[in-house]
């Protein structure tokens, strides 16, 4: 479905935060993975269009558009990339499928279910003419997390009992730290537990290969006005208030907690909150089974620490691995042992792994039907905070 034979044109929605990590994957991708693609960084759309070409002299895209309509209406786009907030996930990736473009779409992958669900239906029309779908959840591709997940598949840590999950960012500690859109729920869907929450829920699932079954959790937003902004930086608040003194509603959740009952039986404990003062992005997963565990903190996230149950008792203890040797998933495209991976080249490996999908005509995941299971997580814990019981996770 690519428009030259050989070449992939890309398209990308938004040029914030998102847009720059995702402009830098691109680029990359195909200077240090041998692609079977090649890659063209055709156009960038944005509704501002001074903002919009300075973004794309700054981030490499040929050209731009003033709206989304225009960049998907284009027979020289192939796939379209979504970097926008999530009001207009679905619109945009729906429209895209339908004009037969390949779609690759921001997390949390929607505001709603109903969207997730009507996204899912698109992509799988799609499907039929060969269009290709994935959500960006790209923590998955960090190396150590590839690497539990290949130690839990092979048996390493045996029956998993116990799944402890955190993702602590302080961004919004300060009560006077300016409103953005992260924080109306109109534009974002919810607070921490969709734009972090949705990432543990997603790498915990990943890593065990089970999914979770039921919940019970509790949302909270500690600071419920803050100052209107004078500037946003990268989406995430700025530090300098608006001087008009007006103040903005907040209408999403500051932290959520909640208890998990994975189908295969494991336990697990949740949270997600950006007010944990001095966590800047810490993503601790621990995961404990009946031959042994695993934690990993993305803080440190070149490195898995590995507990083998095996090991004689008087020597036994948590391994950290670096995982930096060339067996380690996508490291063996970098740098020599030990020269350490950062938080860009999870972006990366994920056009690599698309790219490569889209080629070889296979279904790349994490797919639209993982980000809807992801997205009917988030209702459940939601719905149990409203009604402060236990709540199913449709399968
Ligand atoms: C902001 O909280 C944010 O940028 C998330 O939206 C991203 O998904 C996460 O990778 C880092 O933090």
């Amino acid at each position: 479905m690519t428009h030259q034979h050989d070449t992939l044109s890309v398209g990308m929605v938004g040029h914030a935060f998102m847009g720059a990590a995702h402009s830098q994957a691109w680029r990359n991708a195909p200077r240090f993975f041998d692609l079977p693609l090649h890659l063209r960084m055709a156009a960038v759309a944005g509704r501002d269009e001074a903002r919009v070409h300075e973004a794309a002299t700054r981030l490499g895209w040929d050209t731009t558009e003033t709206s989304w309509q225009a960049l998907v209406a284009r027979e020289d786009i192939d796939l379209v990339d979504v970097c926008t907030p999530g009001d207009t996930h679905a619109e945009i990736a729906i429209a895209a499928l339908e004009a037969g473009k390949h779609v690759l779409c921001e997390k949390p992958l929607a505001n709603t279910v109903e969207e997730a669900e009507a996204m899912v239906e698109a992509a799988e029309r799609a499907r039929a003419a060969g269009v290709r779908s994935m959500v960006g959840f790209t923590y998955r591709r960090v190396p150590a997390i590839g690497l539990a997940r290949q130690l839990v598949a092979d048996g390493r840590i045996g029956q998993v009992h116990h799944v402890r999950a955190q993702y602590l960012q302080d961004w919004i500690v300060d009560p006077e730290a300016p409103m953005s859109w992260r924080l109306d729920r109109s534009k974002a869907g919810s607070g921490a537990l969709g734009d972090i929450g949705a990432h543990i829920v997603d790498l915990t699932q990943f890593i065990t290969g089970d999914t979770i079954a039921t919940v019970s959790g509790r949302l909270e937003t500690f600071v419920k006005e803050r100052p209107l902004p004078a500037e946003v930086h990268h989406g995430l608040a700025g530090s300098a208030a608006g001087g008009s003194g007006e103040r903005g509603l907040v209408t999403v959740d500051d932290a959520a907690a909640f208890l998990a009952h994975f189908r295969g039986g494991a336990l697990g404990v949740f949270e997600a909150t950006r007010f944990a003062n001095g966590r800047k992005n810490a993503i601790r997963i621990e995961v404990n089974g009946s031959r042994g565990s695993l934690a990993f903190d993305f803080e440190d996230m070149n490195v898995l620490h590995f507990f083998d149950g095996d090991d004689d008792s008087a020597t036994a203890g948590f391994r950290r691995i670096l995982a930096t040797e060339p067996e380690h998933p996508y490291v063996a495209a970098w740098w020599p042992p030990g020269h350490l991976l950062g938080y860009e080249h999870g972006f990366t490996h994920q056009v690599v792994d698309l790219v490569t999908d889209i080629a070889a005509g296979n279904d790349p995941a994490p797919s639209f039907a993982d980000g809807l299971q992801v997205q009917r997580v988030l209702a459940a814990v939601e719905a149990s905070s409203q009604r402060n019981a236990w709540q199913d996770v449709p399968a």
